[in-house]
């Protein structure tokens, strides 16, 4: 966890007047207590780091800063001390319980830099406005978050917001499957040449599955559906990995070995591009729907509906089934995401490979932000079919199965 160097983890500058909570904040949202916090202003007079994994940018390190309103000749080597961090953030985090020129001053010289900025308007236990919120937001800052260090208040949100405001090239590039593999292990891509695949080609995610299965030295035996029994009978050994599309992992499940590790290539996407936790807990939700509850499935791209379409036929008479009645169900496509979310139940999003994976992550916010679950396709399938363990199991991260590269 480690392991990355520095140098390549996301610098996150945290920034504010002394005693604006801002050592109270890096510790709540560690969950660590990694900076010493008082009341006496100027507590912090050194910069303090702290790496960590920060789900779902990933390797971050933390800067907790010396507060720049101080006086004097000690103030002036803190302020200097500070500055030299601006000069290293890649993400400001400003915390702040009451709006002066310091702030403003703040933001001009993030802005400058174009260093996106994260605004914690804290203390809100003792603030009986939004004055604070409000100035920020006149300011032009686009996350604003109300915050209590002391009572672990927006701690969450702050997060969220952290992720949303770190730039796509600073994201986390987690592998597809690369990470889910020995060197020389066997892989079966279960690789449906269906009407929607593009004539002449492989879709996008298989090709990238295989160059990961290639760069790890591990094997890939690409089959159709109708290829795999006669494919899994010739071979001298199990696979130690079967990935297939959702819409068949039941009939896959059936003709192999209990033991044999099998996911889908719906489920490497949540992790891919999604908020995996997020997305596994929102297929809960399916086992609360009720009839005439409505759901909203999202898809990314705007392909034109082909036949049993997955996100229009399928997945609709999987949950029907499952309530044993009829839903409300909206579907979306493309760019256009309902602003207004509070009616869903749940959202069930495609994979979204057309997608950055900032977008996704955006739309799992809206979700989050309007209590709404949300899932992913793969995910809702395999829990209809009563199989989300075993479709989950190899891509669980737990020591045994993911594998550092
Ligand atoms: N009521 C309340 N008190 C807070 C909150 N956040 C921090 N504090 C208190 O504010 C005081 C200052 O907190 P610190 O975290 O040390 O502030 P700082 O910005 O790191 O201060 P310096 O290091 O001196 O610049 C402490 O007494 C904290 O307990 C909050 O959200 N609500
Ligand atoms: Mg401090």
């Amino acid at each position: 966890m480690y392991k990355t160097p520095k140098g390549l983890r996301l610098h996150i500058g945290i920034f504010g007047r002394r005693n604006a909570g801002k050592s109270s904040i890096l510790n709540a949202m560690v969950n660590q207590q990694v900076s010493i916090v008082s009341e006496v202003a100027g507590t912090t007079t050194d910069p303090v780091e702290k790496v960590m994994e920060l789900k779902p940018i990933g390797p971050v390190v933390f800067i907790d800063t010396a507060g720049i309103d101080d006086q004097g000749e000690l103030g002036l080597k803190r302020i200097d001390k500070t500055n030299k961090v601006i000069d290293r953030t890649e993400l400001a985090v400003l915390v702040t319980d009451n709006w002066t020129d310091y702030e403003k001053k703040l933001i001009a010289v993030m802005k400058e830099k174009s260093v996106p900025l994260v605004i914690a308007a804290n203390k809100c236990d003792l603030r009986n406005d939004t004055s604070v919120e409000q100035a920020a937001n006149d300011a032009g800052a686009q996350y604003v978050i109300t915050t209590s260090a002391v009572n672990n208040e927006g701690i969450d949100s702050l997060r969220n917001a952290l992720a949303l405001a770190t730039p796509e090239q600073f994201m986390e590039n987690i592998p597809v499957i690369a990470n889910l593999v020995k060197p020389e292990d066997m892989v079966i891509l279960v690789t449906p040449i269906d009407i929607e695949a593009p004539k002449g080609r492989l879709k996008m995610l298989q090709v990238h599955c295989m160059r990961e299965l290639l760069d790890r030295g591990a094997y890939a035996v690409i089959v159709k559906e109708t290829e795999l029994e006669e494919a899994l009978a010739n071979l001298s050994r199990n696979p130690d990995l079967i990935v297939c599309d959702s819409q068949i992992f039941d009939k896959v499940v059936h003709l192999i070995e209990p033991d044999v590790k099998v996911t889908t290539f719906s489920i490497l996407m949540a992790r891919f591009k999604g908020d995996f936790d997020e997305l596994v807990k929102g297929a809960e939700a399916i086992d609360s729907l009720q009839q005439g509850d409505n759901v909203l499935i999202a898809e990314a791209c705007t392909h034109h509906p082909i036949g049993e379409d997955i996100g229009r036929v399928q997945i609709p008479n999987l949950l029907e089934k499952a309530v044993a009645g009829k839903l409300q169900i909206d579907v979306t496509a493309g760019r256009d995401f309902p602003t207004d979310l509070d009616k869903y139940k749940l959202i069930i999003h495609c994979g979204a490979c057309v997608f950055n994976r900032k977008e996704m992550l955006s739309r799992i916010d809206k979700a989050r932000q309007a209590n709404v679950p949300i899932t992913n396709y793969g995910v809702a399938i395999a829990h209809c079919l009563g199989m989300l363990k075993r479709a989950l199991e190899p891509v669980r991260p737990t020591t045994t199965n993911v594998v550092s590269i």
